[in-house]
């Protein structure tokens, strides 16, 4: 397969809101990223991805742009982001944006216009849709709860928002509206930026017949009725022809009801549509039947099954994206790791995972640090409006709220928004002012000051880790298999190419464990997250280490 920067490079990915305020107002921002620019070079990544930053009026945080060519109030003006974009580039590393075009704010001009009559010409910009009979045209559920389809006074039908009613679904039926896309596509690149990450990509294009869906099964709802639609592959080709060919960038489309039977379709390389995906197998797999409010302990067999499958599966042909966190799951080392016990042991596990595999690493602020979920004892203080509206809705059916409380504390999308813990200052060193979020009172424990200069910490592994793949091609491009693929503890895969072999061992549990390595040869460790790491086959608990062969 052809080598590409793309590949080779590291991505840190900043939500902006609560990565650094500069002005305080309790709210991050771009010269508060500006700032931190050094410290993101430090850690050795090449990529920073930037989470929505365009105008917006934050019903869903900047996933609801007013204006693709603007920038949020509460971030700065354009000459800010043309200094964050010169700062990126000066030191060496590239910017990914984030693109929304599944759907825009409702008070984009594009919908203040169509909204107000039937024969506005900005009225297939959207789907609209009659009833006759005051109910919903459909029984489509929301991802964030309640019915997709809200009602609009002024033309006496109901339009599409697959999330909020303030994020009407864009109809790329329209070949105006395609072109719109396209533009600001263009507007970006002509900037400078080095590429999108796509959100959401993989519902732009819907089957109009909009029939009722049998809702006993989200997953497959998404997968079979809002996901994949008939015209998707055709529209990305569209993009890639048009626009993406046209430059030296880099794409990963976002993609809810994408799997391993269709990922190729939108990532292989001769089908020129997207460079990678994130996919979600691994993300959901805490989701009990009832969804991510039903969560059950996940299961670690299947956990790396996932990783293996979908490597076998894209390999040759297509390139993957690995991540373990994002702005939108609870932070990793609470989820896959254990955030008490053995806090640091397993954030440097789970990090060695992110940075050993094959595929582009994503790294989430605050996860090269072992950020952890926080747990609110007050729903007022929790933010998101997904969490807002399943809160809603759970009081709505009844059920017991203060149960209800824990799972939002395990489950909130507000668990990886906290303000990111620059110091054990007085609101993590984030802001001098309350944050538009409360900041996780373990702030004092866990922040980047008292990691900088320690070098067994978390954030020091990171950078040993991203350094150590960088100088190790055959972590980057090399084949993966692993080995004893039922063993419900250990984690162990050998990376290798023509000229080295590597074997990664991970214990994924709490108790010591005892392991034969696998093939004949001499093991060399390399690296360990323990600080007397030796190469005798006794793991203790979350403990990672990396062999070379000699
Ligand atoms: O958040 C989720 C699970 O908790 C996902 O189902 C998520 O809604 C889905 O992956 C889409 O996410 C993206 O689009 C949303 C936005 O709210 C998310 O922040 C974004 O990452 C709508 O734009
Ligand atoms: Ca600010």
């Amino acid at each position: 397969m052809n080598r590409t920067w793309w590949k080779e490079g590291v991505v840190y990915q900043v939500y902006p809101r609560s990565f650094k305020d500069s002005n305080n107002d309790g709210i991050g921002d771009l010269q508060g990223l500006v700032s931190k620019l050094d410290y993101i070079k430090s850690l050795g990544v090449d990529i920073i991805w930037v989470c929505p930053i365009y105008k917006s009026p934050n019903d869903d945080n900047g996933y609801d742009v007013s204006d693709y060519r603007d920038i949020m109030d509460e971030f700065g003006v354009m000459q800010d982001f043309d200094r964050l974009l010169e700062g990126i580039h000066a030191r060496g590393m590239r910017i990914l944006m984030d693109l929304v075009a599944n759907h825009s704010s409702d008070e984009h001009t594009w919908f203040q216009e169509a909204r107000k009559s039937k024969h506005n010409p900005y009225r297939d910009y959207y789907f609209w849709k009659p009833s006759p009979n005051g109910t919903p045209p459909t029984n489509w559920q929301s991802f964030f709860g309640g019915s997709t389809w809200e009602f609009n006074e002024a033309t006496q039908d109901y339009y599409l928002h697959l999330f909020t009613k303030k994020q009407p679904d864009l109809n790329w039926e329209n070949p105006q509206v395609r072109k719109e896309i396209y533009d600001i596509i263009k507007f970006w690149f002509d900037k400078g930026v080095d590429g999108f990450r796509m959100d959401v990509i993989s519902l732009i294009s819907k089957r109009l017949e909009f029939n009722d869906v049998d809702t006993a099964n989200y997953a497959k709802i998404i997968e079979n009725q809002y996901a994949n639609g008939p015209r998707i592959h055709e529209y990305l080709q569209e993009m890639n022809a048009e626009v993406l060919s046209k430059y030296d960038i880099m794409t990963v489309g976002e993609g809810p009801g994408i799997h391993l039977g269709n990922a190729l379709d939108y990532v292989a390389e001769d089908r020129r549509e997207l460079n990678m995906i994130f996919h979600f197998d691994h993300m959901f797999i805490d989701n009990g039947p009832g969804g991510k409010y039903d969560p059950i302990p996940y299961d670690r067999v299947r956990f790396k099954r996932i990783f293996s499958e979908w490597d076998e599966k894209l390999k040759g042909r297509g390139w993957n994206s690995i991540f373990l966190g994002n702005h939108d799951f609870s932070r990793m080392v609470s989820r896959f790791g254990n955030d008490s016990r053995y806090h640091a042991q397993s954030a440097k596990l789970l990090a060695t995972i992110l940075l050993s595999l094959r595929g582009t690493p994503y790294i989430y602020q605050g996860d090269e640090l072992g950020m952890t979920n926080v747990a609110f004892d007050r729903i007022e203080d929790y933010q998101d409006v997904e969490t807002l509206q399943s809160w809603k809705a759970a009081e709505e059916e009844g059920k017991d709220m203060e149960h209800f409380l824990t799972l939002v504390h395990s489950q909130s999308r507000d668990n990886a928004r906290t303000p990111m813990q620059w110091s054990g200052d007085e609101h993590g060193g984030f802001s001098n002012v309350e944050p538009w979020i409360k900041t996780n009172p373990n702030y004092q424990q866990i922040n980047v000051a008292s990691q900088e200069n320690d070098p067994g910490s978390i954030l020091n592994y990171y950078r040993q880790m991203i350094r150590y793949r960088k100088e190790n091609p055959t972590l980057i491009y090399g084949d993966y298999q692993c080995v004893m693929e039922n063993d419900p503890n250990m984690y162990i895969y050998e990376r290798w190419d023509d000229q080295h072999r590597f074997l990664i061992a991970l214990n994924m549990s709490d108790h010591d464990v005892t392991v034969e390595l696998p093939g004949d040869g001499e093991w060399d460790l390399r690296i360990g997250n323990y600080k007397e790491t030796n190469k005798s086959n006794a793991m203790r608990p979350w403990e990672a280490k990396i062999f070379k062969q000699v």
